[in-house]
């Protein structure tokens, strides 16, 4: 089976845009891949996070991965500052990596053209999502639209080593959906679903209450054109809750349109509401099942100890080969 590797932040509650962007896939990957899903947790300190709500989200987090499907007999689950190794990986990438190249990254220069403070931990992160990635030397890293740049970053920092120091790292590939990997708010459609914006009005958190969360699709922002068609440009809140539901029903978005052709948009958002609010009612059973007792504590140990035996090998490797090593140990 061919590894996989992918991670999400405990910035804050986690959301629709999460769960159909990484979440989902994650689960539909399991069964035909070695797959290492961590929290991470390390990133999410680019930005002040209040302590008690880390451990919460955290903790979240852990548990709706499994609520949602994944499972920890087929997957290792483990917290990305449980394993150390990440780290000092991610130091001697960011001495191999060059400040242009950590200044083209999207999410860098957003801050910079919005004149925002911007703390060092936000330059250097992509250097440490490199090293979390090819510590495990996967083939694959599932990502949503937004960290492609990331992995292809990750890419050249490998190339760069083997080519330096000799064949190291796997190349990783990563794997965009075609549909969902860019989720819209829902009341502003122009711009991505994000956990930790501040408004929550166009945003479903997937732990919301299940009639609020159908509210919000019912008042999702459309168009006065009347027609159900995927047409991003032109019809961004239209399109962005046909990629919600072909996502959810497994439907293709022809079908969706076929289906919805003369239909008004009521109609289609009460029932993509409900959709919405089966599924999340599926994950809030699982989760309210997982959050008790100390079954998530057994899953990130265990979890670390897998996690932790490939990384140690992977560092041992790099050091010796950089010179840092000079006894054998
Ligand atoms: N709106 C989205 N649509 C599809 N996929 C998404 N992802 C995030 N938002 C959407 C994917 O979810 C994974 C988790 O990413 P992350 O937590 O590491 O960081 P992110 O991409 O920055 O996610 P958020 O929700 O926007 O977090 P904040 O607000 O903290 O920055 C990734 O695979 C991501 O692509």
């Amino acid at each position: 089976m061919e590894r996989m590797l992918s991670g999400v932040k405990p910035t804050g509650r986690i959301t629709l845009g999460n769960y159909i962007g990484a979440i989902k896939p994650f689960v539909s990957y399991q069964d035909e891949h070695e797959m290492f899903i961590f929290i991470a947790n390390l990133h999410s300190m680019t930005v002040y996070q209040e302590p008690k709500e880390l451990r919460q989200n955290t903790k979240d987090l852990i548990a709706l991965y499994i609520a949602a499907g994944l499972d920890p007999e087929k997957v290792t689950l483990f917290l990305q500052s449980d394993v150390m190794e990440h780290s000092q990986l991610g130091w001697y990438l960011t001495c191999l990596s060059g400040m242009g190249e950590l200044s083209r990254m999207t999410q860098y220069k957003d801050k910079v053209a919005k004149n925002e403070t911007i703390g060092t931990g936000i330059f250097v992160y992509p250097t440490l999502m490199a090293a979390d990635i090819l510590i495990y030397n996967p083939k694959y890293v599932p990502v949503g639209d937004d960290q492609k740049q990331h992995v292809e970053l990750a890419r050249d920092l490998a190339e760069r080593f083997n080519k330096r120091y000799s064949e190291t790292f796997t190349i990783p590939e990563p794997v965009v959906r075609k549909v969902g990997s860019r989720i819209m708010d829902l009341q502003n459609p122009e711009k991505k679903m994000s956990k930790s914006d501040k408004s929550d009005k166009g945003c479903i958190y997937i732990l919301d209450d299940i009639n609020i969360s159908k509210k919000k699709i019912m008042s999702a922002v459309t168009d006065s054109e009347g027609s159900i068609r995927f047409d991003p440009k032109n019809k961004p809140g239209i399109s962005n809750l046909l990629e919600i539901y072909s996502t959810l029903s497994g439907k293709s978005i022809a079908e969706l349109e076929n289906q919805y052709q003369g239909v008004g948009y009521g109609t289609f958002k009460k029932e993509l509401a409900d959709l919405v609010g089966d599924e999340l009612a599926k994950i809030q059973a699982r989760y309210n099942e997982i959050i008790q007792g100390d079954y998530i504590d057994q899953i990130l140990h265990e979890g670390a100890k897998k996690a932790k035996l490939i990384a140690a090998k992977t560092l041992a490797k790099v050091e010796r080969k950089m010179g840092i090593t000079i006894y054998k140990r």
